[in-house]
């Protein structure tokens, strides 16, 4: 496609998505496999979609048509793919040539794989010949914690379950997750706030709030079928406030692709009807800003004797640390509020009146809070906010973060943690009769700090890119390099996969989309959503290649293979998932009646304390957490002209590239661009169609050696001091220790960088 930046004027969704879906399944799908993949996905007895965790109207809704849900499946029900003869025409020297989108749309994998580096290739291999190598491989290592367990969200609840019986029997906890780079400051900043690390509402709560915050997060791309939820909350009324350093079109506008009148009148229904651009790396100061305005007109009230601005008596039975905060947020100033935040008194005092005005408030937030070194903190002055006016735990009311891979949230709750509880680990010890490791392991910037010192033997990938989604590729791609050993369960071909080991497996997998038929006949597997509803999805369409196996069943494969006196009874799991789920019930806590429950239309919800104030905190009640200043990046940012936050673009999920166009933000047939406000420009005397250098600096703002080159100036209505370009690319730019202290999770909407002409 040419290259060309034009601003998109219609709404989000509407007919633009249905011919983006209709682009997206013509280069991609067979006939026929479109019409029932399309039509079962999100619904009962189909799968689930694989594009987000956004929840589905009782799963009993007509087709809730999404445009990156048809992507993400038409991605997987390709037709075509990459063979073993296509891995002995290329070398992977020259395959680490081709960019990420390429390599992907060579189409899903057919055949195990093991790397030759003899004439570097793959060459396919037998299932059990690489079982049984990479099982005598990691026999052979004296220290279990050699290895690493990597997870990407898609895997279900069942592999999931599995895959950390096989590691904890092996003998570690070396859990690295995609969540530790997404939403690791929810489990841990909620946890300590409100004792529950997950959402608080259901879809329903939607239908009753009176105001939907939606802070850093960009549902028109990432969660399209929130766009339904928020339409409703608009035209009901109810108020809807985005806090976003860019403008996106899919927090303004939406036309739903189902309702006839609105497509064809081209009409939109407005959603967020008051937008603030605040800058990246702001929040904090923001919300710190809104606290001090409710605060002190609350005391005012008081002291004239008017009704009160907070919820007194909610935070007098309910929550701990009023005092500490209410001290903090006072003697914070408005100066580092306003030049932290970006935004004038006026909008903060805006934001604090509709706040006020609503009786039930939602916040929804994703990477733009969580993505800082501050992240944690960010989530909890959320919580903050919230608890001022008793908005958990109450009908229409709590707190809502979009989780990211449709099944990120259900591999945690099925034990995906390097920091187990001695709980979980003793109820497995009772279940399968070995003691599993207690000794806490790796997440992922450990893991990859561990592969990249050299001190790693192994990595184990249930999916994923993990080498390009971590930041520090210099780093990453050397580690990789390092192992001895790398196993890779995968759909598609990607980056990781060529980083190749001493020995290197690569692993075909079936996809959610496609028929899993065991022993027993064609399973279903589980998942968890955005929140907390549990439900079944099972594969429809005929796998695209015969030598596939399922996840649970590789898993099983190298179990067996890796620890011969394994106390698991993994033959019979994976004759019939059923078992692997009575197994879970016993272990899990709220998965009583698995089974049964799973055939109830929708599924069943997991409970979750906060949302029925049971307070599981070590206070026992909610804690009001403080952060002491208003810097989300203490170590870097603040001080710097400029700071960076790496972004999805619409045609793309995550480190897969399924286009060139990113349609609501006007780029087409490019990703090397870098959006900048126009004042911002001025100031930096660029303008549109520049061509620029980023160059990265260090905490004492002085240039790195990272950098990325010749990206191309789009002039967007974005917060100044403010610059965002898509990630993976950027991914050099960030170190590997720019992370957030209390979780892990790396700054990636957080790089203090420079600009540099290109002349
Ligand atoms: N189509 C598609 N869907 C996806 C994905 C995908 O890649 N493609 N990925 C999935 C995954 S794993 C995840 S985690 C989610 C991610 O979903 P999102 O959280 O929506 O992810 P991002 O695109 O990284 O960033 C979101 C927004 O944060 C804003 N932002 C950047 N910095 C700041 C800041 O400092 N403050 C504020 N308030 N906002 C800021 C950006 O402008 C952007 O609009 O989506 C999931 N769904
Ligand atoms: N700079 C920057 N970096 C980021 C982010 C950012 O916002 N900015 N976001 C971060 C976030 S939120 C995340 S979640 C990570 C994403 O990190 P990952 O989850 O590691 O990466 P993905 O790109 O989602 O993985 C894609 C690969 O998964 C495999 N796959 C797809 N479907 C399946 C399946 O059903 N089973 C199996 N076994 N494999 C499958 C395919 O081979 C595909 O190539 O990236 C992070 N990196
Ligand atoms: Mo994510």
């Amino acid at each position: 496609m040419k290259k060309k930046i034009e601003e998109y004027t219609g709404p989000a969704a509407g007919w633009g998505a249905v011919k983006a879906v209709a682009q997206a399944l013509r280069g991609q799908m067979e006939i026929g496999h479109d019409v029932i993949a399309m039509f079962d996905m999100n619904k009962v007895d189909g799968f689930d979609c694989p594009g987000c965790a956004w929840p589905d109207p009782k799963h009993t809704a007509s087709f809730d048509i999404c445009e990156n849900g048809a992507k993400a499946i038409a991605w997987e029900a390709t037709s075509k793919r990459t063979t073993p003869e296509f891995f002995a025409k290329h070398t992977v020297t020259e395959l680490l040539s081709w960019d990420d989108f390429h390599l992907e749309d060579e189409g899903r994998l057919t055949h195990p794989m093991k790397y030759n580096p003899q004439i570097d290739k793959y060459e396919p291999i037998e299932w059990d010949e690489a079982f049984k190598q990479i099982g005598e491989k990691l026999q052979n290592y004296s220290d279990p914690n050699t290895v690493e367990f990597y997870t990407s969200g898609r895997t279900s609840n069942e592999a999931a379950f599995l895959y950390q019986l096989l590691a904890r029997e092996y003998g570690t906890n070396n859990f690295p997750d995609c969540s530790n780079m997404c939403h690791e400051p929810t489990s841990v900043g909620l946890a300590a706030s409100i004792g529950v690390g997950k959402a608080t509402v259901l879809l329903e709560d939607f239908d009753k709030a009176d105001l939907v915050i939606c802070i850093g997060h960009n549902p028109g791309t990432n969660h399209p079928r929130m766009l339904s939820s928020l339409r409703e909350v608009s035209k009901r009324g109810a108020k809807i406030i985005a806090i976003n350093p860019l403008r996106e079109r899919g927090l303004e506008r939406f036309a739903y692709p189902q309702d006839v009148v609105e497509m064809l009148t081209l009409e939109s229904t407005p959603l967020a009807g008051h937008y603030y651009k605040v800058r990246i790396g702001g929040d904090t100061a923001l919300i710190k800003g809104v606290m001090k305005v409710l605060i002190e007109r609350h005391q005012t009230a008081l002291e004239a004797g008017q009704p009160p601005i907070l919820d007194t008596d909610f935070i007098s039975t309910h929550t701990h640390g009023y005092d500490a905060l209410k001290n903090d947020v006072l003697t914070t100033g408005w100066k580092d509020i306003l030049r932290v935040s970006g935004l004038s008194r006026e909008a903060i005092e805006e934001i604090a009146d509709l706040y006020s005005e609503a009786k039930n408030t939602i916040i929804c937030y994703g990477m733009g809070i969580t993505q800082h070194q501050h992240g944690t903190q960010n989530v909890q002055q959320l919580v903050n906010l919230l608890l001022l006016k008793g908005n958990i735990g109450r009908e229409g009311a709590g707190i809502c973060p979009l989780r990211g891979h449709s099944n990120v949230q259900g591999d945690r709750t099925v034990g995906i943690t390097e920091k187990p509880s001695k709980h979980f680990l003793d109820k497995i010890a009772q279940r399968f009769g070995f003691q599993p490791p207690s000794e806490f392991g790796h997440a992922a910037v450990a893991s990859m700090q561990a592969i990249s010192a050299g001190s790693a033997n192994a990595l184990i990938c249930m999916g994923g890119n993990l080498a390009v989604a971590m930041p520090d590729k210099e780093a990453c791609y050397a580690g990789m390099k390092k192992l001895d050993l790398a196993v890779h369960t995968a759909t598609k071909l990607n980056r990781s996969h060529l980083l190749t080991a001493k020995n290197t497996f690569l692993l075909p997998v079936l996809g959610r989309s496609e028929i899993d038929r065991q022993a027993s006949g064609a399973q279903c597997i589980t998942v968890e959503d955005s929140m907390s509803m549990v439900h079944a999805s099972k594969g429809l369409l005929k796998p695209v290649s015969p030598y596939l196996k399922s996840e649970c069943a590789i898993v099983a494969g190298i179990a067996k293979a890796t620890i011969p006196a394994t106390k698991v009874e993994w033959d019979n799991f994976i004759d019939n998932y059923d078992l692997i789920r009575d197994a879970m019930e016993v272990i899990l806590p709220d998965f009583d009646n698995y089974n049964a429950r799973i055939k109830i239309p929708g599924g069943f919800h997991l409970t979750n304390a906060a949302s029925e104030r049971r307070w599981l905190t070590q206070s026992g009640k909610a804690n009001f957490v403080p952060t002491e200043g208003v810097i989300e990046d203490p170590k870097s940012a603040v001080n710097s002209e400029l700071i960076l936050a790496t972004l999805r673009s619409h045609d793309q999920y995550n480190t897969t590239i399924y286009g060139m166009n990113d349609r609501y933000r006007g780029v087409f047939g490019q990703r090397d661009v870098v959006f900048i406000s126009e004042g911002e420009a001025k100031k930096q005397k660029l303008k549109a169609g520049d061509k620029v250098n980023i160059i990265a600096l260090d905490s004492n703002q002085k240039p790195t050696k990272r950098r990325l080159d010749n990206l191309t100036v789009v002039i967007y209505d974005m917060a100044d001091r403010s610059v965002a370009t898509y990630f993976p690319e950027a991914n050099n730019l960030i170190t590997l220790d720019n992370f957030d202290p209390q979780c892990g999770i790396p700054a990636y909407k957080n790089i203090p960088v420079k600009l540099e002409i290109v002349m």
